[in-house]
């Protein structure tokens, strides 16, 4: 297995939880790079389900290292939380969570800022999951961040947060006539978290590379997806870090000469959550049956997700952007029992064939998809674990989207448990 990025090759939501738990059983080490605690990573264990936020999917498998990279923002509550949640469920993460210096922590204000500007977006607002993300990655940006390693020495902390606080009620106050926050509670609560979470802050750096270089398998866990990239993406509709495969080398500290594999996690449809342009959306009843059926609904906030046809233009772009060395298509169960599919395989607007994803917002907006039509299945393909046992059409659908990508399709998804997965390489 060696070293192998998993990526979302869509707007998020894809499987990748999933698929990262399956393929941790091989790997030493599961490490997230970018994103935070916006991130819902769903796993079904028999019929116990678990939803990863911040901490990599693969804790659930006894003795796997987990790192939470310098690309993560960290909100130190949320991730209490979830370590409490899962000790309370037996999972261990005392010995196997590691958590870089470099990453940078989400403070109340980042929170609050971002409720004021969406707010004061009315309809042009972005639809975040709310979880201060972005606001936490401008102050990286921007320089006046506050690291995990600044958790560590009170005195450091206290100086950088005094400095941004001034600042920021400053802005509350006269800008968004909202009420200042009190950097002394603010102090103290953190220094809580602090003590909580010192024993877990390390160079995660080093590590990673140290076992890397030992020949371990490490899987790089990507959230968000493709098209969600601020690079990238459906800009500005996107999130505020690089989810593409790119991004695990920036927000771990490995050198790109050391991946090996970059895993694309495609869902045999498209869904989306929060605002943007979605060319495939089904406003309409079929739109409805998939997200009834699918369970289409944030893992993180319980929003609904939009919902609509498999965008070849999309995943094209997602081979190229990420460089994939293969796909994972997840979802296929849910398309059981529709008469006819449709697969986009181009965009027209004002007279032009798109057959490569456009950057224009207003072309994704309103253009109007070309699609392929093909036969369904009425078979059921719940918790199939050989291709060969695959319905004609649904393998006809597979072998298609193969051709149309000039993509291997290596496992395929059929239900949310583990088990159920074709492994083709
Ligand atoms: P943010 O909060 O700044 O990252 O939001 C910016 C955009 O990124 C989208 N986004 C997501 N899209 C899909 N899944 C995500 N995780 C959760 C899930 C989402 C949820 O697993 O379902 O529960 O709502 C995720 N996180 C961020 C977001 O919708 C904005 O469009
Ligand atoms: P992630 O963010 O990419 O990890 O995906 P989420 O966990 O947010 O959403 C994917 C949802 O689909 C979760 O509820 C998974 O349990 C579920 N899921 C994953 N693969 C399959 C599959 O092949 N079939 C079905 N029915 N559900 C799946
Ligand atoms: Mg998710």
């Amino acid at each position: 297995m060696s070293t192998v990025v998993i990526v979302g090759t869509q707007w998020g939501d894809e499987g990748k939880g999933k698929i990262v738990d399956f393929l941790t059983e091989k790997a030493d080490v599961v490490a997230r790079y970018q994103g935070g605690h916006n991130a819902g990573h769903t796993v079904v264990i028999n019929n116990e389900k678990y939803i990863l936020h911040l901490i990599p999917s693969g804790i659930l498998h006894k003795g796997k290292k987990c790192i939470i990279g310098n690309g993560v923002v960290i909100a130190p509550d949320a991730l209490i939380s979830e370590i409490d949640g899962l000790k309370k469920r037996g999972i261990d993460t005392d010995n196997n969570l590691l958590i870089s210096k470099n990453a940078h922590v989400i403070m109340p204000y980042h929170i609050a800022i971002e409720k004021e500007n969406e707010n004061k977006k009315g309809n042009k607002k972005i639809g975040t999951t709310g979880r201060g993300i972005g606001p936490s990655y401008t102050d990286k940006v921007a320089r006046h961040g506050i690291r995990m390693l600044d958790l560590l020495t009170p005195d450091v902390f206290k100086e950088k947060l005094s400095s941004n606080i001034a600042a920021i009620n400053f802005l509350l106050e006269n800008f968004y006539k909202t009420a200042p926050l009190n950097a002394n509670a603010i102090y103290d609560e953190y220094m809580q978290y602090a003590e909580r979470l010192s024993r877990y802050i390390t160079d995660t750096d080093v590590i990673i590379n140290n076992k890397i270089d030992a020949g371990k398998n490490v899987l790089f866990e990507g959230a968000q997806g493709t098209l969600l990239d601020i690079d990238h993406g459906t800009y500005p509709f996107v999130t505020s870090s690089n989810t593409i495969a790119g991004g695990a080398c920036i927000g771990l500290g490995v050198g790109p000469t050391k991946i090996n594999k970059v895993l694309g996690i495609a869902k045999a449809y498209t869904t989306r959550v929060g605002e943007g342009p979605f060319p495939t959306e089904l406003k309409d009843e079929i739109g409805e049956e998939i997200r009834k059926k699918g369970g289409e609904f944030g893992a993180t906030t319980g929003r609904p997700r939009r919902c609509g046809w498999l965008d070849i233009v999309i995943l094209k772009y997602a081979m190229r952007i990420n460089g994939l060395t293969g796909i994972a298509l997840t979802k296929m169960d849910i398309l059981d029992g529709m008469d006819k599919l449709k697969i986009c395989v181009g965009y027209k607007h004002n007279g032009r064939l798109y057959d490569e994803f456009p950057k224009e917002t207003v072309v994704l907006e309103n253009c109007e998809p070309v699609y392929e039509e093909v036969e369904g299945w009425k078979e059921s393909t719940i918790g199939i674990k050989e291709f060969d046992k695959l319905p004609l059409n649904a393998k006809k659908y597979i072998k298609k989207i193969e051709e149309m990508l000039k993509a291997e399709v290596q496992i395929i998804s059929t239900g949310q448990k583990r088990d159920e997965i074709i492994v083709l390489k």
